[in-house]
């Protein structure tokens, strides 16, 4: 299994708006050193989501990368994708249920909005959770409240596993939120509204590095 390296998470949409789609994002995500990149797809059907899985997966395995890869919601395409993860929310199949379907190997993430959510997605197998939202999110109509980084401070008391934040984190918050004991920052709208994405990776990058440097562990 790879390494579980999440501290810089990018996740991919379609914008045609704006003349970017998953792989325009995940190419950005890959120049900008990202640690993963979920495909984040929740219109396209099922066959459309898997062809442009499998181009993502074939776009990482050119790159030569470390960068994981992870697929949102559904583990049938997360393994025919060969995907290195999928991650579930609460209303996807739970973490027992992915993990029978995709094998001990693939990595199984949990969206986890409040400490109860949290706590049951460790007690049944998830490798990491997504957390948040932290702050107010452009980009999920139907987000719980923000937990704020009191939340994110409490839930990262009550848990062991790997905590990725999410939600309204941008180049202004992101050192907070790993000051707060977040293991990783996902991002939507601070990359994909940037006006360069790719730079906008970069300083998230440069972020994330130094803040885990001067980190006492
Ligand atoms: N889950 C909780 S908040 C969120 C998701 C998918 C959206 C995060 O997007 P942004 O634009 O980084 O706030
Ligand atoms: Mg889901």
């Amino acid at each position: 299994m790879k390494q579980l390296k999440l501290g810089l998470y990018l996740i991919t949409g379609d914008y045609p708006e704006l003349g970017r789609g998953h792989l325009d994002i995940a190419r950005a995500a890959l120049e900008g050193g990202a640690d993963a990149i979920q495909i984040r797809e929740k219109e396209a059907g099922t066959q459309q989501l898997l062809q442009t899985a499998l181009e993502m997966r074939n776009l990482l395995d050119n790159n030569g990368s470390e960068c994981l890869f992870i697929v949102n919601d559904t583990v049938d395409v997360a393994v025919a994708a060969k995907a290195d993860g999928v991650h579930v929310g609460q209303n996807d199949l739970d973490p027992r249920e992915t993990r029978s379907l995709c094998g001990p190997a693939m990595l199984v993430g949990v969206s986890a909005s409040n400490i109860r959510e949290a706590e049951k997605a460790e007690q049944e197998g998830a490798d990491y959770i997504g957390l948040g939202p932290i702050f107010e999110t452009p980009s999920k109509a139907d987000a719980a409240p923000p937990i704020g980084l009191e939340g994110l401070r409490l839930i990262r008391r009550a848990v062991r596993i790997p905590i990725v934040a999410i939600g309204g984190i941008n180049h202004d918050n992101a050192e907070s939120v790993l000051e707060a004991g977040a293991d990783g920052v996902a991002v939507i709208s601070a990359v994909t509204m940037a006006a360069d994405m790719e730079e906008s990776v970069r300083g998230l990058r440069r972020l994330v590095d130094s803040y885990g440097k001067g980190r006492k562990r």
